[in-house]
């Protein structure tokens, strides 16, 4: 690709918004440079824009790749080592003079991470959301997975989610869309909700003409684990994304669950109830849902790590017009699902 259609590229393409993200970012860091006297340290790593793009590689990897590099920038500098770890693909150059500046500018500040999850095609409850992060203004944001099953607008959270170039998992509900066999195993192993994952298949279908094939194998690339440097994201659980703790878990449930994670900081969503334990010598939290809330609290939710410190966020939304939109959109169950919607709490079907 030359340079010119490149750059058309990014100008219209859906990843503009996210590009601009980036630059800001830089641009942020530039600015936040340092008193002239600084002993600076030095970066021999480089980071950055010259591979890029590469056959086959969309816009959104870009993004992604360059919020891990600076992430992992910014960490190392945190902890004083400036050893870059020769992680996977980095394809944002950034020249060893910004770096330093990059790297000073994050060095006094804390990482801030935010991680979205169950979205859940709900696209009042995703804008607002976006709002809110604009004013968290966090160094990365990842998605916990189940973009698109449950609402009226899945096509479109998928195709944001890729253009903002978010790293994430896949959540069952997406992976059920092209390899039901997962619900169906999970369906044998409890019973008791037969009830509910019967309509959950049934939504199957529906789901898939409405993000049609190209976002289903874009859905299909997500990993089931996403390691970062001082936490671990997973849907539900470590090769399940079916089963997860309850909030009410006991601490040694979290612990067995968990623990082979290896990470002092470890996020799920899946169960729609936001929480956050501190365990010795791990934190275990869930994100809660960004739409069809099971707590009570008809808010979207999302978690925030700021340091060592793990935060939820609650947003507000029009629940009533995005109720309004999931009955006019001709889904299967499209009552049931605007009832929990307001409910903001789990109802059984009918
Ligand atoms: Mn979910």
């Amino acid at each position: 690709m030359k340079r010119s259609q490149f750059l058309k590229r990014v100008r219209t393409g859906l990843a503009v918004s996210a590009a601009y993200i980036v630059a800001g970012k830089l641009v942020t860091a530039g600015t936040n440079s340092l008193a002239e006297d600084a002993e600076l340290p030095r970066l021999t790593v480089s980071v950055g824009v010259a591979e890029y793009p590469r056959d086959g590689l969309a816009i959104e990897h870009l993004l992604s790749a360059a919020d891990r590099a600076l992430y992992a920038i910014k960490f190392h500098a945190a902890s004083s080592s400036l050893a870059l770890p020769a992680r996977g693909r980095l394809v944002m150059r950034i020249e060893p003079a910004v770096a330093e500046t990059l790297l000073l500018a994050w060095a006094a500040g804390k990482m801030r991470v935010a991680i979205v999850s169950d979205v859940h095609g709900n696209r009042r409850a995703f804008e607002a959301v976006l709002a809110d992060l604009r004013q968290v203004a966090p160094d990365l944001v990842l998605h916990g997975g189940d973009l698109a099953y449950g609402g009226a607008h899945a096509a479109e959270i998928v195709d944001q989610v890729r253009s903002r170039g978010w790293a994430g998992v896949r959540g069952n509900t997406d992976e059920m869309l092209w390899a039901p066999q997962g619900l169906a195993k999970f369906s044998a192993s409890a019973p008791k909700l037969e009830p509910l994952l019967s309509r959950i298949q049934e939504m199957i279908p529906a789901t898939l003409a409405s993000i049609g094939e190209q976002r289903l194998r874009w859905l299909e690339g997500l990993p089931c684990e996403y390691s970062e440097e001082g936490f671990c994201l997973v849907h539900a659980s470590p090769g399940d994304l079916w089963r997860a703790p309850m909030p009410n878990a006991s601490d040694e449930e979290l612990q067995n669950t968990y623990a082979s994670l290896r990470a002092r900081i470890v996020i799920y969503g899946h169960i729609h109830c936001s929480y956050i334990r501190r365990l010795k010598g791990m934190t275990v939290a869930n994100t809660g849902s960004v739409s069809q809330s099971y707590d009570g609290d008809r808010r979207a939710s999302y978690l925030v790590i700021d340091g060592e410190n793990v935060a939820i966020r609650r947003v507000e939304y029009d629940v009533e017009s995005e109720a309004e939109d999931m009955l006019r959109s001709g889904l299967p169950h499209a009552g049931w699902l605007s009832r929990i919607l307001l409910a903001g709490k789990y109802v059984p079907p009918e």
